[in-house]
């Protein structure tokens, strides 16, 4: 039988007349996402790139390099394949040769499609390091901050990660769930790599209903535990998180309710945590008074919490989106404090969470093996950017910047390759974004889709979609590998990305280098030979190559031993220390105070997020339900929630009343960055002052010629702040959004973003 992976789940392709005509959730999946049915549609659409296009004033020799700032304005000349893979091949040549290797940025940070073979990003690497490396990037915009703190404090991001207490363990021993951010469990939906059997929805249901469990939603908005029917709902302000957990933090110190034990033999820097917790450090007591007055949520409340958890198996978990702000570190680092004063690290249902709920491979209990995956070879390019630095690369090149303990320079770029992301989605602060995207000599970019990555492209190159191709789904701590079978023939005359790496890397000279002789099925048989022996390390009997595609997909055993995050340390520190300089928890870091960050110094810590008087409502930019980022926007899924066309946003009903806004109406949301229209829903289970809106709407500029121009759809990014969360990790600050909202009373113009750009047939 045939399945297609993607990163919301796997699916059975319905195959009609040659063409995509339904995804039919595989017979697995228990609680499968809608996202697949906006594909079948889509695939076909006018949305897709069809053939190699150039945009016109790049075509021109006389004005290729000198009219960037006419990217996203011009039209598309479309070309045959023979040349335009000539003009790319030329151009990487001649900036390798003019500038060397370390002006070409190929970090080209974005999720692609679920397929590991075929892995845009992963071939777009192997293939720039078979050419003599590029400028990378670090981190995500997924974890910035988390990425760079943790492994400082308790282990990798990753290795957590994947072993993160199963929601199985959770169902029997946990009492207490306090969630900073909620359980949103639309972001469940998915895994990198591909989700299979969606299992965070069906476990809180479970638990809601056998009642061993209270749940405590600390959010501004109350649907992030909508799953959790009577979960308590602590309505905090946003960005202020750390002054509540200091909060409970101090309750339990001042009660002693701390566990004076564990804190001794597991973590290290206690005394001084403690001292800046009880205001010896700064003449600030953080007791719940003072908590309460920044934090929004009554003094009584926090006292009455911090007893509970302190009696109660408790998990203190965190989301994602709270280190994706300015000091996103702290919310991080404050969770790990608290639950060490708790104690209860590496007990069953006890502990820390540091993203359940943000993916449906957190908490699933499988083991973290990961299948197939592409070797990329070695950048012999030291550069690097922590990944949302990107706009200030690109303005700035030889400007300084501080990442981690280090002074590092911003290259200068003077050719930018990407495939499977949109810079358009992902960047903060657009109308800078498209500033710097106007300095390259020249941008190429592999897409499926008309997205404004490829608009804002010199030459776009098409991609097939993973329905067009065989590859191998596989993710770590997921239950199915999934053998992608191709379903359709590539639509027009989309390629895909190995196939056009394969070209290039044939007129550079390196093709045995890139391809080692194999085709695409070659390849997989390759890769999951590879991943055999792996498997076997972990206790999984892979069958032959040609079993697993035949049969379709992979079903990965359980482990037999119930996952418990953090356990083997628990149970003895000197014998399985983390690997961490004291080989415990740092609660304060020597190796961070080192740095002499004033906005991340040695202990967590509490900085009051910026007042902004004429923008007073804060705009949380979250993830979308309908759709994987940017991803399938233009689906009919995505579509059917939109408000007059625009993406939704919710406030809060006195928020609208007070500026005479009704349900329905389309708004403008604004600050001095810029504006977007969005169409207005409502709600009193938004905390007032505060409000969201998902991420994704595709970008489209009123008027593409003027700077500063008003985005007509919905697009977040418009408004958000393109600085680092602090000079320890550098990540994406977007949470911390302040912006006012009025009555768009102007005629509504039309939504393009889904419509082809314009075509133009050479001079
Ligand atoms: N304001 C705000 N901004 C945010 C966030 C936020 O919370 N608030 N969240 C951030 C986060 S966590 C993330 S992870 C980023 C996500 O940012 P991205 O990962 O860049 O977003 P996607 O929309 O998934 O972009 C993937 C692109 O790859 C294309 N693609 C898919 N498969 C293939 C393929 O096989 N080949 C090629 N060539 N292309 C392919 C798709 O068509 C799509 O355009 O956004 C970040 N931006
Ligand atoms: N369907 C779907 N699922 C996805 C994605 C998608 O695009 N679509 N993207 C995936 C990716 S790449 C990632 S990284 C994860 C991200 O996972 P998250 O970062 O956790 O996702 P968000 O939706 O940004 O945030 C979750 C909730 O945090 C709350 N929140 C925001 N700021 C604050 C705050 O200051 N304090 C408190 N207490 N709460 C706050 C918001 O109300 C929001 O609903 O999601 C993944 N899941
Ligand atoms: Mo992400």
């Amino acid at each position: 039988m045939t399945f297609t992976s993607t990163h919301w789940g796997a699916y059975r392709p319905v195959i009609s007349d040659g063409r995509l005509a339904a995804m039919e959730p595989a017979p697995w999946d228990t609680d499968p996402s809608p996202i697949g049915r906006s594909m079948p549609a889509t695939n076909h659409s006018a949305t897709r790139v069809l053939r190699p296009a150039v945009r016109r004033g790049f075509l021109d020799p006389a004005t290729r390099h000198s009219s960037g700032h006419l990217r996203g304005r011009e039209p598309f000349v479309e070309l045959p394949w023979d040349e335009a893979l000539d003009l790319v091949a030329a151009e990487l040549g001649r900036v390798r040769k003019t500038y060397g290797n370390r002006a070409i940025f190929g970090g080209s940070y974005g999720w692609s499609s679920a397929g590991r073979f075929h892995h845009a990003q992963s071939q777009l690497h192997r293939f720039l390091n078979c050419f003599g490396g590029y400028v990378y990037s670090k981190d995500s915009y997924s974890l910035g901050a988390g990425r760079v703190l943790l492994p400082h404090i308790v282990d990798t991001m990753d290795a957590l990660l994947q072993h993160h207490t199963s929601w199985d363990v959770l169902e029997r021993h946990c009492e207490l769930f306090v969630s900073f951010g909620g359980l949103p469990s639309r972001n469940a939906q998915v895994s990198p790599g591909g989700a299979s059997v969606h299992g965070v929805r069906p476990a809180l249901r479970r638990m809601a209903s056998a009642g061993r469990t209270r749940f405590v939603n600390i959010s501004p908005i109350r649907a992030d535990m909508a799953d959790v029917p009577d979960a308590e709902w602590l309505p905090v302000r946003p960005g202020t998180d750390v002054a509540l957990m200091l909060g409970l933090a101090h309750v339990l110190i001042d009660e002693n309710l701390h566990d004076r034990g564990f804190l001794a033999s597991h973590t290290t820097g206690y005394e001084r945590v403690r001292d800046y917790i009880l205001g010896g450090a700064d003449g600030v007591p953080k007791t719940p008074e003072w908590a309460a007055r920044q934090c929004g949520i009554n003094a009584g409340t926090i006292a009455s919490l911090a007893r509970r958890m302190a009696a109660s198996r408790t998990v203190v978990n965190v989301v994602y989106a709270l280190q994706r702000a300015q000091h996103g570190e702290q919310p991080f680092w404050m969770t790990v404090t608290l639950a060490a004063l708790l104690g209860q690290v590496g007990l069953p249902g006890g502990g820390f969470g540091l993203g359940y709920g943000c993916m449906n491979y957190i908490g699933s209990g499988q083991s973290s093996f990961s299948g197939a995956r592409l070797p990329q070879g070695r950048n012999a390019v030291a550069d690097f950017i922590p990944v949302a630095r990107i706009a200030d690369m690109l303005l700035q090149p030889g400007a300084e910047f501080e990442y981690n303990g280090g002074r590092h320079r911003y290259p200068d770029i003077r050719l930018v390759y990407w495939a499977g992301g949109n810079v358009f989605h992902h960047h903060q602060d657009l109308n800078r974004t498209v500033a710097a995207w106007q300095r390259p000599q020249t941008i190429v970019t592999h897409e499926q889709y008309w997205t404004a990555q490829a608009r804002h492209s010199d030459i776009v190159l098409p991609a097939t979609t993973a329905l067009e191709r065989d590859d191998i789904g596989s993710a770590g701590n997921e239950r199915h590998m999934v053998a992608m079978r191709a379903a359709i023939a590539p639509v027009g005359a989309s390629r895909d990305d190995y196939a056009v790496f394969a070209a290039l890397s044939q007129r550079l000279g390196f093709e045995q280098d890139y391809t080692e002789g194999r085709d695409a099925l070659q390849w997989l048989r390759h890769l999951y030979d590879e991943a055999r022996p792996r498997a076997e390390a972990q206790g999984i009997d892979l069958p032959a190559f040609d079993s697993f595609w035949q049969a379709g997909h992979f079903e990965v055993p359980r482990p037999s031993r119930p996952v418990v995050l953090l356990e083997r340390f628990r149970a003895d520190p000197v014998a399985h220390p983390l690997p961490t300089p004291s080989g415990r928890i740092e609660l304060y870091s020597e190796t961070i105070a080192g740095f002499g960050y004033d906005d991340c110094p040695g202990h967590a810590r509490w900085f009051a997020p910026e007042a902004d008087a004429e923008h007073p409502i804060h705009l949380l930019s979250s993830q979308p339900a309908t759709r994987l980022h940017s991803q399938y926007d233009q689906g009919e899924v995505s579509r059917a929630s939109k408000i007059s066309g625009r993406e939704p946003i919710t406030l809060n009903t006195m928020d609208a009343a007070s500026r005479g806004i009704r349900v329905g109406d389309v708004v403008r949301v604004f600050n001095w960055r810029g504006a977007f229209l969005a169409g207005v829903s409502l709600s009193d289970g938004v905390r007032p002052g505060v409000a969201q809106i998902a991420t994704g709407a595709w970008y489209d500029p009123l008027d593409a010629d003027r700077p500063g121009s008003l985005d007509k759809h919905g697009n977040a990014n418009m408004v958000t702040p393109d600085i680092g969360s602090s000079r320890l990790a550098q990540g994406c600050a977007a949470q911390s959004t302040r912006v006012e909202i009025e009555r768009w009373t102007e005629t509504l113009p039309p939504v393009t973003a889904f419509e082809p750009p314009a075509f133009a047939v050479a001079a």
